[in-house]
Formats: structure tokens, C-alpha cells, sequence
């Protein structure tokens, strides 16, 4: 039977786990001894397994009651689990092509099967760091965030639903917490989680703890992240939870997700592209000139919040999709107004999402705890900390002038510009 309790489990024991739920044993067809169970975390908080048998497999991922990357001197809620499953659950509504679907989740074990994303799919900072194109991303992440955003707000739901699910969502209020200090609060203070590449940014990191007009810019977005319910948001869109190949985009790992600003999300992908691109001329020690790849990680910068503007308009206007309290059809009945109240909805959520963008470039990207793969793999300390440099003056900048910036194309001149 199902277990009743909390109880972690290790790759010696998830082929005994999955024996005992019926349903995830016939998905892997033949039995126990044919399982093959294999851990593959690499993120910073959970434990991740990939189940496979004779004829089916899965991915079983597992929360234990503290942060992975830190140890059990940093408790956090098992609930993200559930939050997780209930997150890949709505926006699977819709989105299906790009989240993987639920197969199981076990409330108090804290754990869930997924579909398992096999190879050829890659986790996207990866393929970022090898220099792999992949020509349907900014269609299919548009995609994602048009959908999964527009539908979970006031745009197509009504005050009743939506006040139901801001409630559920505010018991992931732990997670929340996280984002609150590891990304608005401790890069801008003396933190001992904090680090940076050493003596080099040492002023870098002096100069942002020191900078005060910074600090009320971060104050509003923090207010902003704890304040406005705008949607269901995944939490951490960085390029470490989006799988894919050449063919297939994928959106895992929600497990932040509350109802918060939109922009935040938005933010997320476009500032993690952004450091793609400086981290790019730390890694051409294979020969590879990188121009080239630097030119289309702006394309599909450019590329996605173009098409999100252009997808999230369209299913506003779609009449059948937008039956949200936030617009009543009887108050804006000029389709002047309509046009307005949309222009200025998207240049607020544009603001939001440079704002954010930066945010979470300086935050623990670079002078925090939680840094990336793309600056942590350039080995040579002088390179490494020149690309990190160049980011951390782009973030400085974004959010400072982004109320300034009218459209994507002058924020990639700002990036050319640094
Ligand atoms: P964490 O919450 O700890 O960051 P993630 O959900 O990001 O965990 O997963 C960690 C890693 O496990 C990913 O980087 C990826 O390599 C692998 N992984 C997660 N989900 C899947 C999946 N559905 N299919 C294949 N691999 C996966
Ligand atoms: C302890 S901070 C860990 C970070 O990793 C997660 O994926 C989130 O990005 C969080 O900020
Ligand atoms: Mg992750
Ligand atoms: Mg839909
Ligand atoms: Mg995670």
C-alpha cells in the first residue's frame, strides 16, 4: 500500500516505492528487478530519479524537509511538492505541449511522477553554454507565458475564482519567503550566503550594497512580487527549468509558484538569456566563435516578448478566452478604450519585466547565494569575473532606466552597449 508518512527515499528504495503503487509499476511494465533507478539532481533543492523498465519509464522527483544545496541547516515546507504538482496541473490545462504531465503524487511523501523528458532533451542553460541553437524556443516560451499567464488572471477568470486560488497559493508562503531573501534582500547587505568571484568583484559587490537609488528601485519590485496577484506565476523561470531539443520545449520544476506579478516570470526567462549572453565569451576555449550565438540569444530575447505581446493581445481580444472581471465587456464597449487599457497593460507589464530581469541577474546570479552554470563553468577567474562584470552593469541599468525603455529592440541596444 501507499506509504501514510514522510519517509526520504535513495535510489535503493524508489523500486520498492514504485512496487507499491500499482499504477507506476505497470507504466514500467515486467517487475522490480528489471527497474532501472538512477538520481539526477542537479537543481538546488530537491532529489530527482529516473525510473525506467521494460516497456515505459518516468521521472519521480522527491522534496525533503530542507534545501538540498545548503543541507538540514536550512529547513524548508515539504508542501512544495504539492504546490509543484498543483502549478504543473493548471498550467498543463493551459499549455499541455509544453509542461510534462503529472502521472502520480503522494501528498504526505512529498513526491510526484512526470513524464521523463529523455534525451535528446537537455536542460536549456546547457545548451546555452554548449552553443546550441534552438529555432523554435522564443515561439514555444512565448508561447508558455501568453497561455499559462493570461489564463490564471483577472483577464479570463472572475474575482471569485481567482480570490479562491490566491488563497491556496498563499500557503506556499515559505518558498515566497526564499525568493524574498535570496533575490530582493541579501545582495544588497552584508550576508554570509552571498559570494562572488573574489578579489575581482569585490567592489562590484560594495558598489550595490552601496547604492542607494538601486535599493528603492529593488524596494518597489519587492513590494511588487509580495503584492500584486496578478497570476499564477511558475516562480523560477530561469533557463535551468526549461527542457529541450530541437523540436520540443518543456516547462518543469513550478515548485515557487504563487499568484504574482506576471512580469516576474517574464523577467525571469529574458534576464537568464541575458546572462547567456555575457557568458558567452567565456566559452570559446573550444575555438568556437560565439558571435554568431551571441546574436541569436538577442534574436530570441527580441523574438519572445514580441510574441508574447502579439499571443497574449490575441487571446485578449479573443472574446471566448477573455470572460475576466477585470475588463466587463459592458464598461468598455469603445473598441478605443479597449485598445488603450491593452497598450497600457503590456507597458506596465513590460516595466515589471525589465525591472524583475535585473533583479534576478544581480540577486544570487552573480554577487548572491545561487549562482549559474553559464559564469561558474568559466574556470579563469579574470574572464569569468569580465563577463560577470558586464551583466551586473546591464542589470544596474535595466533597472534603473527601464521605465525609459520603449520597446525590446532599445533594451538589446543597451546590452550591445556595455
Ligand atoms: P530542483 O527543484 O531541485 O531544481 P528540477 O525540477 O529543476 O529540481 O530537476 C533537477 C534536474 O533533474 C533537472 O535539471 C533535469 O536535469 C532533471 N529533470 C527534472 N525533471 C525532469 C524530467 N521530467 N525529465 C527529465 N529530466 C528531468
Ligand atoms: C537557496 S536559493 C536556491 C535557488 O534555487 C532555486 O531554484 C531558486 O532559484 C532559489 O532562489
Ligand atoms: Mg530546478
Ligand atoms: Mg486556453
Ligand atoms: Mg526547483
Amino acid at each position: 500500500g501507499k506509504a501514510t508518512s514522510f519517509r526520504p527515499l535513495s535510489e535503493n528504495t524508489v523500486a520498492d516505492y514504485v512496487q507499491s503503487v500499482s499504477h507506476l509499476a505497470k507504466r514500467l511494465g515486467g517487475s522490480k528487478q528489471d527497474w532501472a533507478v538512477k538520481e539526477v539532481g542537479d537543481g538546488n533543492l530537491n532529489f530527482v530519479y529516473i525510473v525506467t523498465g521494460a516497456s515505459g519509464s518516468f521521472v519521480l522527483k522527491q522534496a525533503l524537509p530542507y534545501v538540498r544545496c545548503v543541507g538540514d541547516s536550512w529547513p524548508l515546507s515539504l508542501e512544495r511538492a504539492y504546490f509543484e504538482v498543483t502549478a504543473l496541473q493548471e498550467h498543463g490545462k493551459h499549455c499541455p505541449e509544453h509542461v510534462p504531465e503529472v502521472y502520480h503524487f503522494d501528498h504526505p511523501m512529498a513526491l510526484f511522477a512526470m513524464r521523463y523528458l529523455a534525451p535528446p532533451h537537455i536542460i536549456l542553460r546547457k545548451g546555452l553554454i554548449a552553443g546550441t541553437k534552438y529555432p523554435l524556443l522564443a515561439e514555444h516560451m512565448s508561447d508558455y507565458m501568453a497561455r499559462t499567464l493570461f489564463n490564471t488572471s483577472l483577464l479570463a477568470t472572475s474575482t471569485t475564482e481567482h480570490k479562491a486560488a490566491v488563497a491556496k497559493f498563499c500557503g506556499n508562503v515559505e518558498l515566497c519567503r526564499l525568493t524574498e531573501q535570496v533575490v530582493f534582500t541579501e545582495p544588497y547587505m552584508i550576508a554570509s550566503n552571498n559570494h562572488w568571484t573574489t578579489p575581482q568583484l569585490d567592489e562590484d559587490a560594495k558598489s550595490i550594497r552601496e547604492d542607494d537609488y538601486l535599493k528603492l528601485e529593488i524596494a518597489s519590485l519587492k513590494s511588487k512580487f509580495c503584492e500584486k496577484s496578478q497570476a499564477l506565476i511558475h516562480g523560477d523561470l530561469h533557463t535551468g527549468s526549461v527542457m529541450v531539443t530541437q523540436e520540443s520545449t518543456q516547462v518543469i520544476d513550478p515548485e515557487f509558484a504563487f499568484y504574482g506579478p506576471m512580469g516576474f516570470d517574464i523577467g525571469a526567462f529574458l534576464g537568464n538569456l541575458a546572462l547567456a549572453y555575457f557568458s558567452q565569451d567565456g566559452h570559446t576555449s573550444d575555438n568556437s566563435n560565439r558571435d554568431e550565438y551571441k546574436e541569436w540569444i538577442l534574436k530570441v530575447l527580441q523574438d519572445t516578448w514580441n510574441l508574447f505581446k502579439e499571443k497574449f493581445l490575441l487571446l485578449w481580444t479573443d472574446k471566448s478566452q477573455s470572460m475576466g472581471d477585470a475588463y466587463p465587456a459592458g464598461v468598455y464597449t469603445s473598441l478605443e478604450t479597449h485598445k488603450l487599457a491593452q497598450k497600457i497593460y503590456l507597458r506596465d507589464l513590460f516595466e515589471d519585466a525589465l525591472g524583475f530581469a535585473g533583479a534576478k541577474m544581480i540577486s544570487r546570479r552573480i554577487v548572491g547565494i545561487a549562482h549559474v552554470e553559464d559564469f561558474e563553468s568559466i574556470e579563469n577567474p579574470e574572464l569569468r569575473s569580465q563577463c560577470e562584470r558586464r551583466a551586473l552593469n546591464f542589470a544596474k541599468d535595466l533597472l534603473k532606466t527601464r521605465s525609459k525603455l520603449a520597446s525590446i529592440e532599445e533594451v538589446i541596444q543597451l546590452i550591445r552597449k556595455v
